[in-house]
């Protein structure tokens, strides 16, 4: 299979100008006519357009109006090559697609019975043949033409600039995006869809109208989705000056959908889960899910479609600098300080481990099989790491001048991730030319620190080193790694009173292998907080007391650094307790960690986000992270011990605890209730892990009395984590009533995939043949089998029966859905990690799929990777 380099990037031999697009929309036969302006580059001395298809029926072709016969050209239906052309001239084709038998959900689809497009990354050939690559720019103009019965609403990119009723029961709809934009911005959309309107007013003074489009039935759940708009769009002008530049902004939401949304110009296409809120179906983390992936597809308005990348390789140029955007709006329009755990716990748990696997790459990748495979953890999360980075040494000054420079020179323009790094450096006159390593190295690096006090001097030294672990096989960005520049946030701590010594707080750059940092004038020793608000994505080796981890956890004034503390305490202890688990040895109890979780606890000075944060446990997977040889049935046992543990402890205090902050009144979406919510069912799930039938019952209580999705989902997904006898009652009534919602009955797969009971494995093979269960839609694939594959204890089962069912469903999907199947094998990456028990039935699974005769591109380049 063909693999792309970056370094094989060559500019077109062509430019096209306009693009002038004709759809007459049929779901078996739909036909595209497109007519390209093009104009030869002359620094590609090439009469040669080679133009990309994929399972295109080409109908005919023809240059400046003169049909061309077969011996002119040559075609296939992934290719069209036309010789000899002159220097400008227009291209005509034709082609037939059939949208209804597309389950790739890439080009043009049905989702629903309505029409809808993906182009993002190469989906626009699966619609026409063209320079199907984003350096291409072009103005674009779009007639629809559709049944007015099946299709009253036709929409594409930028203005509607005419319609016409065509009187044979079809009507017509022209579309005109003024700006330049490459194809994977364009977007179609055409079916039986309600709008929820809305406006808002820039700075400058010009109205924009705002249109949720979506299914009828959905019409009451637009009103956040709206919300969130208009704040993202207020936010965007407030902080970077970037003002929106059409008259609408469309957002459809479709439930069958690969990614989470797409920023198409003007009208993006929206996975429908990240767009319909009621408090009735929707949990208070679906809502600021809903705010985020609405403000990031806006905030791509500038950062991705006014400037856009050059090629593939340079993704995270716009989606590490948007995640960035976006995580700064939530954290404007939230708490900071959780939000960045949230995030950082969301980086360690995926990105750290793509890091060590066998899809490590680093976040400007050198090669693909299939560029579908790349939208990664690390070209998103870790990328937006790297802007942040550049963000905590310039300020938010310094960052906005490297912003208002970026676009001043790319407006317009597709350009790389070096032209960013420039910009950044050239507004603040000064170099990172040592970022670019960030750009081409992969691995997660390790930070040591050691501390060396010197009594008589009054002097605290933090020595540092960094280094890469050693990755396994012959990975790409892996070879003669250099030290990557690390801004490094610390602060000192009083040991005694715990006070901040504020003089000392400072960001350390350390730029080399290894450097000393000394902080003079004190007068006792004082306790170090390092690596504060995460200021950098390393792993921290340092070696501290469980003494030293409780008193940051205790006094920690860096909110981040404080529940870290209590992340690695708990960590350390959990860690023991997984050997003693293996070694069969009864296990410690968890005595620092249970005292400090009871001080959180009653600390006024934390809010109850914070809290439910502090005294959530590290995740199975990310404690296996930790293990030289993942053992994930002691690592179950040890965390289970431990939750039953502290729960027992302070039994009391958390039923009062759950009693009051259960009492408040009926619902409401401020944020202080949201995070009394989110307290109160992290305390729920401690006191039914205590299996008793008085703490089952108060889980039973909340699920029936719930007057919101957020209590009640929560409660079932305890439930069906125990013992309880309500468990089954509670499932069935939730199916009950739900079972005509698709998001909700989501939900209801995906609490049954996460529960970690005895049994879970054979309930998640009897779910697979659910007559609710279907392979087609994206969205109940990941809830089920998505969820499962996350879920340690249970597909890691040491029979092999988990890899076995994700083995089976990878094959089955592959074939109509290769991006979704890609997902589903990438489990497969950690075989390595296990013992060797497992990792032969995980290399089983992987070698049964590679010897798939039709495998797919992008399911074969994971699983060949993996097996390398
Ligand atoms: N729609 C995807 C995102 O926004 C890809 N651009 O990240
Ligand atoms: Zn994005």
């Amino acid at each position: 299979m063909q693999v792309v380099y970056r370094s094989d990037y060559r500019p077109p031999t062509f430019w096209i100008d306009h693009v002038e697009l004709e759809f007459d929309l049929d779901p078996h036969n739909a036909i595209v006519t497109t007519k390209i302006t093009v104009r030869r580059n002359t620094d590609q001395p090439s009469r040669t357009l080679e133009l990309v298809g994929e399972q295109l029926k080409l109908l005919s072709v023809s240059v400046d109006g003169v049909a061309l016969n077969d011996d002119e050209y040559t075609a296939s239906s992934d290719l069209l090559v036309l010789n000899d052309l002159p220097a400008r001239c227009e291209v005509q084709t034709k082609v037939a697609i059939s949208p209804v038998t597309n389950k790739a959900l890439s080009g043009l689809y049905q989702t629903s019975g309505n029409f809808c497009t993906q182009c993002e990354a190469v989906g626009f050939r699966r619609i026409t043949y063209f320079l199907d690559r984003p350096d291409v720019m072009a103005r674009y103009q779009v007639t629809i033409r559709g049944d007015k019965s099946t299709c009253p609403v036709m929409l594409s990119n930028g203005n509607r600039i005419a319609s016409q009723d065509l009187g044979d029961g079809r009507h017509e709809v022209v579309w005109e995006d003024p700006h330049v934009k490459p194809c994977y911005l364009f977007a179609l959309v055409a079916g039986n869809l309600k709008c929820h309107r809305g406006s808002f007013t820039t700075a400058s003074g010009r109205d924009v109208a705002l249109e949720i489009w979506v299914e009828p039935q959905n019409i009451d759940k637009c009103q956040h989705a709206l919300v969130s708009l208009q704040k993202s769009m207020k936010w965007d002008e407030d902080v970077f000056g970037l003002e929106y530049d059409l008259d609408v902004y469309m957002i459809v939401a479709v439930n069958d959908f690969n990614m989470g949304a797409m920023e198409n110009k003007g009208l993006n296409v929206f996975n429908s889960k990240y767009v319909l809120a009621s408090p009735e179906t929707a949990t208070d983390d679906d809502y600021l899910l809903i705010e985020a992936v609405i403000a990031h597809e806006y905030f791509h308005n500038w950062t991705g479609n006014r400037v856009t990348c050059r090629d593939w390789f340079q993704l995270t140029l716009k989606e590490g600098l948007t995640v960035f955007r976006d995580e700064q709006f939530t954290a404007d329009q939230t708490s900071a300080a959780v939000k960045r755990i949230d995030d950082v716990a969301g980086l360690r748990a995926g990105q750290f481990a793509e890091d060590s696997g066998p899809m490590a790459h680093p976040i400007r990748p050198e090669s693909y099989i299939s560029m579908d495979n790349f939208y990664t953890s690390t070209v998103y999360r870790k990328g937006a790491q790297i802007i942040r980075m550049y963000h905590t040494l310039l300020g938010q000054d310094g960052f906005r001048r490297g912003m208002d420079l970026y676009f001043r020179r790319h407006d317009g323009c597709a350009v790389t991730c070096d032209d960013f790094r420039q910009a950044m450096a050239d507004a603040n006159d000064t170099n990172f030319d040592l970022f670019d390593r960030w750009y081409s190295q992969a691995g997660t690096p390790e930070l040591f620190v050691t501390s060396a006090w010197d009594e008589s001097a009054g002097r605290l030294t933090l020595s540092m080193r960094q280094s890469y672990p050693d990755l396994a096989g012959d990975l790409p960005g892996t070879k003669d790694r250099k030290p990557v520049p690390l801004p490094i946030r610390v602060g000192l701590l009083d040991a005694e009173s715990g006070a901040e010594l504020s003089q000392y707080n400072d960001v350390l750059l350390l730029e080399t292998e290894s450097a000393d940092f000394q902080f003079e004038g004190l007068d006792r020793q004082p306790i170090a907080s390092v690596l504060r608000d995460f200021s950098a994505p390393v792993r921290l080796r340092m070696q501290r007391s469980d003494d030293e981890l409780a008193f940051l956890m205790a006094h920690d004034t860096d909110a981040f650094n404080r529940w870290d503390a209590g992340q690695t305490l708990a960590t350390g202890m959990l860690l023991k307790m997984a050997q003693q688990a293996a070694d069969g040895q009864p296990l410690d109890e968890p005595k620092l960690f249970s005292d400090a979780f009871a001080k959180i606890l009653t600390d006024d000075s934390v809010d109850e986000a914070f809290k439910a944060l502090a005294i959530t446990l590290p995740r199975e997977s990310v404690l296996g992270q930790e293990m030289d040889v993942i053992d994930p049935d002691a690592i179950h046992t040890a965390r289970e011990f431990f939750r039953r543990s502290v729960a027992g402890s302070h039994r009391d205090q958390l039923t009062a605890l759950h009693q009051s902050l259960a009492a408040d009144g009926p619902y409401s979406n401020d944020q202080q209730s949201i995070n009394r919510r989110r307290l109160k069912n992290v305390v729920l799930a401690y006191l039914v892990s205590l299996d008793t039938p008085e703490t089952d019952q108060i889980a039973a209580d909340q699920f029936s009395g719930a007057d919101n999705m957020t209590d009640q989902q929560a409660a079932l997904a305890i439930l069906a984590n125990s013992n309880a006898e309500q468990r089954i009652a509670a499932l069935d009534e939730f199916h009950r009533r739900y079972h005509g919602d698709p998001l909700v009955l989501d939900k209801w797969f995906a609490v049954q995939a996460s529960s970690s009971r005895a049994g879970a494995l054979s309930e998640v093979r009897r779910l697979s043949g659910h007559s609710g269960f279907t392979i087609d839609n994206p969205n109940r694939v990941r809830s089920l089998l998505g969820v499962f594959s996350v879920n340690q204890s249970v597909f890691h089962q040491a029979d092999g029966k988990g890899y076995e069912l994700l083995g089976d469903y990878v094959l089955l999907i592959q074939s109509g859905n290769p991006q979704l199947a890609s997902r589903l094998v990438s489990a497969f990456n950690s075989y390595r990690r296990f013992d060797t028990g497992r990792q032969e039935l995980m290399l089983r699974q992987l070698k049964r799929i590679a010897s798939e005769p039709n495998l797919c591109k992008d399911v074969h380049e994971i699983v060949q990777r993996a097996l390398k």
